[in-house]
């Protein structure tokens, strides 16, 4: 794919910075096995474990350990690869790693091993990204998913997709290229059928990406509502920690607050908020402010309000449409219960509505329950991979192509737009596996990787 360029050896520490046991300093490119002979004195065997010393270009050893060489094409990169694995100090690595560059290799960017696999055709992209997933999970059900994703689940459903419309071009250009036959040929064909079928497919592919992208990326939680209703109180309770002060002096919160938590797997991003309500003092309308900027940005807002409160329900959810966008989607939290009875709410949806005292640990696993509901997001089920927003997007574009497409040929009896349509998805669907990526997408992706892999 890259054969025009002179390939560089690159060299990084590939564990993590700090102490321990073991380090690793990993070479790749055609200069590691001259590096290997420089470093450790000899030609390694490939794949085989030498115990040997590490020299610098003094000749002085440096540290000891094994070394490792793996020959194109077999090897993580599939150029020929060199494992240095010593004692995991600072500077012993950093000495081990200075030795090998100037045997001619350089520093490794961030994630270049992993973009090097991905040219060589070791892996593809969703394989790659699957890595740095693995490398960042924060949960035991994000590493799951991130695993299904390397081994290819994800992946290999793209390409049955990508196949099925190859095979459904293919038959249409050959109807267009025969115009003799009747234009109703297409429409009354197995290819409707047919794409219809694949819509199916792609849809429920795209469900399990949002959920696999809940799963990596989490979603955004803003608390809201009047001040004192015991929205920080929430915050610290989820978070485990007293994280926001709370007192019963209205306007306590002035500032956006935010906390991460992994709840079953499902990182939240949690963001407790000043109260709303309007006052004269310069610092708390400024947060107000804030909190009405986090409530635009939410992926989900838990409203809340006082048990006590005097205003009428339907006057706090008018307020709550006015500074939320429609299709956010919210919980309507009743607090406080502990200190008198609910009211009936039959305007309400019981599903968006919840009654909880945190201050007595009422309804609160309910609650969490009903977050995980209203977003979707189930415990990781066998399946389940690990995806990106950007996997979710395509995934998103190609349905709408398919759709387009499917109308092209059922109402307008245009099999040429449709054939469009579909090479448009297949298109899209490329961009996801990395067969037809652009430069600048590939280095978003790959710099985002941590150094050494
Ligand atoms: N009785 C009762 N008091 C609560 C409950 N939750 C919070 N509070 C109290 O309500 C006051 C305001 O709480 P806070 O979390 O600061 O509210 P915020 O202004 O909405 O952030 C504090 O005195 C809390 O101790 C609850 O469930 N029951
Ligand atoms: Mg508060």
């Amino acid at each position: 794919m890259d054969d025009h360029r002179v390939k560089d050896t690159i060299a990084a520490v590939a564990t993590a910075s700090g102490r321990g046991g073991v380090g690793i300093v990993r070479v790749s490119g055609p200069l590691a096995k001259s590096i290997a002979h420089h470093v450790l004195g000899f030609f390694p065997r490939r794949r085989h474990a030498h115990y040997a010393n590490f020299m610098n270009v003094s000749g002085d050893v440096i540290d000891q350990g094994i070394g490792l060489f793996f020959e194109s094409p077999h090897s993580f990169t599939g150029e020929d690869v060199l494992e240095l694995q010593g004692h995991g100090g600072p500077v012993v690595l950093d000495q081990l790693l200075q030795s090998v560059i100037s045997y001619g290799a350089r520093l490794a960017k961030p994630g270049e091993f992993s973009e090097q696999a991905f040219l060589n055709q070791k892996l593809d992209l969703t394989q790659a990204e699957a890595i740095a997933d693995l490398i960042n999970a924060e949960s035991v059900q994000a590493a799951r998913c991130a695993m299904r994703s390397l081994q290819g689940e994800f992946s290999t459903q793209i390409h049955k997709i990508v196949n099925q419309l190859i095979q459904l071009r293919m038959y249409v250009e050959a109807a267009i290229d025969f115009p003799e036959e009747d234009i109703d040929f297409l429409s009354q064909s197995h290819v409707v059928h047919d794409t219809k079928m694949l819509l199916g497919v792609l849809e429920s592919l795209l469900k399990n990406a949002e959920r696999g992208a809940l799963i990596s990326e989490g979603i955004s939680v803003v608390i809201a509502g009047a001040p004192n209703v015991g929205k920080s109180s929430l915050l610290n309770y989820l978070a485990g920690r007293e994280s926001a002060i709370v007192t019963d002096i209205a306007g306590t919160t002035r500032d956006v607050l935010r906390e991460k938590i992994i709840l079953d797997g499902l990182p939240l991003h949690i963001v407790d908020t000043a109260g709303l309500r309007d006052t004269d003092d310069i610092v708390e309308k400024e947060g107000i402010r804030r909190a009405k900027i986090a409530i635009e940005q939410a992926d989900l807002v838990l409203y809340m309000m006082d048990v006590s409160s005097s205003k009428a329900i339907n006057t706090v959810l008018a307020d709550l449409s006015r500074i939320m966008s429609k299709t956010t989607p919210s919980i309507l939290i009743i607090n406080k219960i502990d200190l008198q009875q609910p009211i009936a709410m039959e305007s309400i949806d019981s599903h968006r509505c919840i009654h909880i005292s945190v201050k007595e640990r009422w309804g609160l696993d309910a609650l969490i329950d009903n977050i995980k509901e209203t977003v979707g997001y189930r415990t990781s089920a066998e399946g389940d991979f690990i995806a990106r927003r950007r996997h979710v997007d395509a995934l998103y574009q190609a349905t709408q192509h398919v759709e387009k497409g499917l109308q092209q040929l059922a109402y307008h009896h245009a099999p040429e737009l449709f054939a469009e349509d579909l090479r448009l998805a297949q298109e899209t669907l490329n961009t996801i596996t990395g067969v037809f990526t652009s430069d600048d997408l590939l280095g978003e992706i790959f710099s985002s990787f941590c150094i050494g892999k």
